[in-house]
């Protein structure tokens, strides 16, 4: 008898109803603190911790945990889901957020594969697997925002894993890219330099939903994005896993998330 639920493919994805957090505390009973996860009926092939890089989006996030939790569970995942908040109201960096929640996480745990996701954005099929494979991959390559469509080849934003190893043998990802931008194109960059492609799954098992919002305060487009960019190749040996300094606000353990406050700088 299987007492496990299998994968359903295709799944519904709205957020018109109301979630509220103690109901997906409910639904979500087999966590152990901190919404952490491990399989009982097999041992799971790889220790995952899920990044999301965050400010003021408490809505969104309850939609994402509502989701993501039994999808999660679903796909036998030995998992921890790490939410870091940028303290204070200067300009966001999400490169540096997401580079903060690997070394934070690998304080917690022996994770071997790191999935950085969008807080706003939830697969909706089950089969899109938030794991890692021999190639970094793109896992959002289908949105609705953009027409269920990649908006251009290269594009490696929104929901992407990278192993320890792929993670770095890249230098992890840039601390200066300051407002919204460019920095999931530096990555790609940083992948393909060091001889790396990316995997994706198709366009069928790739599809998701970005819940629709206003740009944030204090992340505008960032004007140097383009000439950050183009210089990839001479700087991410220098700026990466290696340089990142932060200082660690506080540490909350919700039973559905480790939530991770963090004070990043300014530019
Ligand atoms: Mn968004």
């Amino acid at each position: 008898m299987l007492t496990f639920t299998p994968l359903l493919g295709p799944l519904r994805v709205e957020f018109s109803d109301p979630v509220t957090l103690d109901q997906v505390r409910t639904e979500n009973s087999a966590l152990q603190p901190g919404g952490r996860f491990k399989p009982t009926e097999c041992i799971a092939q790889q220790k995952v911790a899920l990044i999301i890089p965050f400010r003021h989006r408490d809505e969104h996030l309850k939609y994402w945990l509502y989701y993501l939790h039994p999808i999660l569970q679903r796909q036998q995942l030995d998992y921890g889901i790490y939410v870091i908040n940028q303290d204070g109201e200067d300009t966001f960096n999400r490169a540096k957020l997401l580079n903060i929640g690997y070394a934070e996480a690998l304080k917690e745990y022996d994770y071997d594969c790191f999935v950085f996701s969008d807080v706003d954005l939830i697969p909706m099929d089950d089969r899109n697997f938030y794991k890692c494979y021999n190639k970094p991959r793109h896992l959002s390559v289908s949105m609705d925002k953009f027409g269920f469509r990649l908006p251009y080849t290269q594009y490696f934003g929104g929901v992407s894993s990278l192993s320890k190893e792929q993670y770095l043998k890249i230098n992890g990802f840039p601390n200066n890219y300051w407002g919204w931008g460019g920095e999931d194109d530096d990555i790609f960059n940083r992948v393909t330099s060091k001889g790396m492609s990316i995997s994706r799954p198709d366009g069928i098992i790739g599809k998701c939903r970005m819940i629709r919002h206003e740009r944030d305060k204090q992340n505008d487009p960032n004007p140097q994005r383009f000439d950050r960019i183009a210089h990839t190749r001479e700087t991410m040996a220098s700026d990466g896993i290696n340089s990142l300094t932060y200082n660690v606000v506080k540490i909350e353990k919700d039973q559905l998330f480790t939530k991770i406050t963090v004070d990043v700088g300014k530019p």
